[in-house]
């Protein structure tokens, strides 16, 4: 058997059975050999498109996915969404055919365009040691890496012949016994120490806060850490917020606050600022999502538990860490807190012991739990003012543009309540990262690790591909979206009946607001009006230009049926006002 054929067989057997890519003649036999294993294959228009497409499968699905990538040009097409992988700790594996031979064309050196983005290098390093390479670099994408394996032209041509002695290709694979070994225990458990140290803190909280991020988020098969936070929330009176990449997290929870950082609310952020304790679970609390440390209170305690010893404190000193599970941590402190079971809370009201009334601070500890933050007055202010979309505005639309806010706010309404929504990088993208809601952490796809323009549209697609049962929303600018525009294509042909919205503002609004109020000149951020709908139709799609929320007669129209094209919405945006989560943003470059 050819190591091609051998180590595509393979993967698919370990579990690769979504691949996205773009076939070229290095990387034509071992994707052939992924879906003659049983893998799907999605052919992408553009090796960045199908990269982010398979970081955001796997974002969604919560396993690793797969990018399959010619060698030379192939791979270096695909750097900017490997290098988002990578920062992100997306599971995935990208097979990138190599032409090893420094005189080739198309050589380039793999090792280091992966070590230079945060990726770790793996490679096919001969003929009999191929497949058990491919069992390597599998098992370290299982461990939250992006990886990159380089698949030498000569050795995946070579031949190799399992040991039929050993079980051959099949259920049970001859190479298994190279394995990495397994972490000791896992998922990961606090140690006893710092269970009941975190747990005396959260005693002695008056307004504790819990921010989950990625960490709590559901992975390898096993679902979010939702319940075990909640059933400690209820316990010690704790708000509940995630980072933006968990929006949706404690989606329907009365306590939940949305996201912290930029995009936090009013409400949010001042209940956040006015926290003892912010906790983060698998959360880095970096500058994004605490404001650069500006929704960090006075005397507020912060305290981090993640299963990764190195992030604990990276971003800002806690002052403690524990290292551990999100999930694992959560229950084992709800039990020496004494919370009351998980069986029996399941669907229970969250405990308000005693109202005082005051609509914000915290209430008396009860006998089934504690009030800490919570009080029935704090109950109605946050279920009547935490949401973006109830906090007033002056409409700025004029009949020839239409106020971001007001569009996102018309959109809320008429979309499915379930939805994944992928937002792209730029000035609008606050808006419907804040004004559109989600079901759950599933369907909210944020691929702005590396802050690239231009990845919405594929992070909507791979979205889409893992939860077609959901209507995939994919949000982008002017820019962004004709940066991405040739997956279109791609929407068009696997059929999926996705909504992409433009916030069109015929710049790149980001760098005008950047630069406009120091009065540079702006031609260069600065475009001609495009019929961005009619490029859409181009493609295939059914494409509408908004002005006004008159317009969206056209979305309604097409959300009843039959959906037959994907749908692009060029919203004609207002665009006087700079974001003011931007201001954070600058602030980080
Ligand atoms: C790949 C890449 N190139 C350039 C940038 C710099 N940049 C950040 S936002 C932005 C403008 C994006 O324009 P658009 O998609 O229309 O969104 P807007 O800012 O107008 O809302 C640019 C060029 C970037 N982040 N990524
Ligand atoms: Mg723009």
């Amino acid at each position: 058997m050819r190591v091609a054929d051998a180590v595509g067989r393979e993967l698919a057997r370990l579990g690769a059975d979504v691949v996205f890519g773009v076939v070229g003649s290095g990387n034509f036999h071992v994707t052939n050999a992924l879906i003659g294993g049983g893998a799907r294959f999605i052919a992408a228009r553009h090796e960045g498109g199908a990269t982010v497409m398979a970081d955001a499968w796997a974002r969604t699905a919560g396993r690793p996915g797969v990018v399959s990538v010619h060698q030379g040009p192939g791979l270096t097409n695909a750097m900017t969404g490997i290098a988002e992988a990578a920062k992100s700790r997306t599971p995935l594996l990208v097979l990138a055919a190599e032409a090893p031979e420094v005189r080739s064309n198309f050589h380039v050196d793999v090792a280091g365009l992966a070590a230079a983005v945060g990726a770790v290098a793996e490679r096919l390093y001969s003929p009999a040691s191929a497949v058990a390479d491919a069992h390597r670099a599998w098992q370290t994408a299982l461990g939250r890496r992006t990886v990159v394996l380089a698949l030498p032209l000569s050795v995946q041509a070579a031949a190799c012949e399992p040991d039929p002695s050993r079980g051959g290709l099949g259920g049970s694979s001859p190479w298994v016994g190279t394995v990495q070994a397994a972490p000791r225990t896992y998922p990961p458990a606090p140690s006893p120490e710092a269970t009941s140290a975190l747990a005396a803190v959260l005693r002695g909280a008056d307004r504790p806060v819990f921010i989950a991020g990625r960490g709590a988020r559901g992975r390898a098969g096993r679902p979010s850490a939702r319940a075990e936070l909640e059933r400690l929330a209820d316990a010690c009176g704790a708000l509940l917020a995630t980072s933006a990449v968990a929006k949706g997290l404690f989606k329907g929870n009365p306590w939940d606050l949305d996201v912290s950082g930029g995009f936090a609310s009013p409400l949010t952020a001042e209940l956040i600022t006015g926290a003892d304790l912010i906790v983060g679970w698998g959360c880095s609390l970096n500058m994004w999502t605490m404001r650069h440390g500006k929704l960090i209170g006075t005397g507020a305690t912060l305290i981090q538990v993640d299963d990764d010893p190195t992030a604990l404190g990276a971003h800002r000193p806690v002052h403690l860490g524990v290292v551990g599970d999100v999930a694992e941590t959560a229950r084992a402190v709800a039990d020496a807190l004494g919370a009351r079971s998980e069986e029996g809370d399941a669907g229970g009201e969250p405990k308000v012991v005693r109202d005082k009334g005051d609509g914000g601070s915290p209430g008396a500890v009860g006998t089934s739990g504690a009030a800490g933050y919570r009080s029935a007055a704090l109950r109605e202010r946050i279920a009547r003012e935490v949401r973006w979309r109830d906090v007033p505005f002056a409409d700025d639309s004029d009949g020839e543009r239409i106020d971001p806010r007001a569009l996102s706010i018309a959109l809320d309404d008429l979309l499915p309540a379930e939805r994944t929504v992928a937002v792209d990088s730029g000035n609008f993208m606050g808006y419907p990262s804040m004004y559109l809601s989600v079901p759950d952490e599933a369907g909210f796809c944020f691929t702005q690790a590396f802050q690239s323009i231009g990845l919405g549209l594929a992070s909507a697609i791979g979205a889409a591909v893992a939860r077609p049962d959901r209507l995939a929303v994919a949000a982008l600018g002017d820019g962004g979206a004709l940066m991405g525009v040739s997956e279109l294509e791609t929407v068009v042909r696997l059929g999926i009946p996705m909504v992409v919205v433009v916030y069109d503002d015929e710049a790149y609004g980001a760098e005008v607001h950047h630069f406009g109020p120091d009065g540079d000149p702006l031609d260069t951020v600065r475009f001609p009006p495009a019929d961005i709908g009619a490029i859409a139709r181009g493609f295939g799609f059914e494409g509408v230009a908004v002005r006004g929320v008159g317009d969206l007669g056209a979305v309604r129209d097409w959300l009843e049926g039959p959906r037959r094209r994907p749908l692009l919405i060029d919203a004609k945006i207002t665009s006087e006002r700079g974001s003011w989560w931007l201001e954070e943003a600058f602030r980080g470059h």
